[in-house]
């Protein structure tokens, strides 16, 4: 396989005590999952998804955001996790001290075998009222039609309130815990991987930057430039799924004592 570390970067990662796999929509794009900037489709397309991941425009109009996301759970239910996914927790079991911190609410990283990841922005499959109730979102809506329109979202059983997604929208404080373990994690991290994120949604993008002031080495995988560019120390030119892979056999080649 072709090496796309420079030297020294594979046994920088297979002697770290501490690795932080940090995703962003990016590392789901090759799994079908619209990355956040993609424009939405069909009859979202007429939507910005910075617009519809709000609290105000679940208060103006409920059934169109949770119809949403209804559509976008059962787009991420029909998708299976990629090489890049499955490469991360692979890097996960050979890398004892790994932590993957993830910006995405779709479940890739579970399925693709990640042991607890930290999403810092909720997940699909966590719905919970609007007075904190969690809710036990009927399974199998894997009938859902492409082109899902407004769904009025369901009652709380416990209280009668509206049921929204369990994800974090701009404006909202992220959950204290992921947050708190984010930071630590980065905090304290010899390795910082930043894989398919544009790096520009607060306070998320503020983790490389944490690492990197604290003596991290912080590699970024993306096919394209991003605003974290200029504070990696590797910037891997290309996709999640095929640059992962790469990256982890070269890690496993050291660990096995082949270099
Ligand atoms: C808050 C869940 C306060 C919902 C999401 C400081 C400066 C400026 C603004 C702010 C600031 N601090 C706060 C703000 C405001 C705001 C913010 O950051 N705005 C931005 C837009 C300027 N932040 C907030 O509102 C946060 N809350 O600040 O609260 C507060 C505090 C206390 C008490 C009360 C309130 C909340 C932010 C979280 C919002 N929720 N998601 C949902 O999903 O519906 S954010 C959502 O968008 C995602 O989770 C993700 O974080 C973000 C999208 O970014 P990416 O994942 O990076 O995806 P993107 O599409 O942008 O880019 C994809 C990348 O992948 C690209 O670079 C592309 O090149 C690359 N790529 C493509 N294909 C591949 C690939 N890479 C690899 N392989 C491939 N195949």
């Amino acid at each position: 396989m072709q090496r796309v570390l420079p030297d020294g970067v594979a046994e920088r990662i297979a002697t770290a005590g501490r690795v932080v796999v940090f995703t962003g929509a990016g590392i789901s794009a090759e799994s079908g999952v619209p990355t956040f900037r993609d424009a939405l489709t069909g009859l979202w397309s007429r939507f910005d998804a910075y617009e519809l991941a709000t609290p105000e425009a679940f208060e103006a109009d409920p059934a169109l955001v949770w119809g949403w996301y209804e559509w976008r759970r059962a787009a991420v239910r029909k998708a299976e996790p990629n090489a890049g996914h499955v490469a991360a927790a692979a890097l996960q079991a050979l890398v004892p001290g790994t932590v993957v911190v993830t910006q995405n609410v779709d479940d890739l990283h579970e399925r693709a075998g990640s042991k607890d990841p930290v999403h810092l922005h909720g997940s699909l499959f966590a719905p919970r009222c609007v007075a904190g109730h969690p809710f036990d979102a009927p399974s199998g809506d894997d009938d859902v039609p492409d082109d899902l329109g407004p769904v009025p979202p369901p009652r709380c059983t416990a209280c009668g309130a509206l049921v929204r997604p369990g994800v974090v929208w701009f404006g909202e404080a992220l959950p204290r815990a992921a947050f708190t373990a984010a930071v630590e994690a980065a905090s304290s991290c010899d390795v910082l991987l930043s894989i398919g994120t544009s790096g520009v949604v607060y306070p998320a993008a503020e983790l490389p930057v944490v690492a990197t002031r604290s003596g991290a080495t912080v590699i970024q995988v993306n096919p394209d430039e991003t605003p974290l560019d200029d504070i990696c120390d590797v910037n891997l030119r290309g996709t999640a799924a095929r640059l992962l892979p790469a990256l982890y056999a070269e890690v496993k080649e050291v660990t096995a004592g082949g270099r």
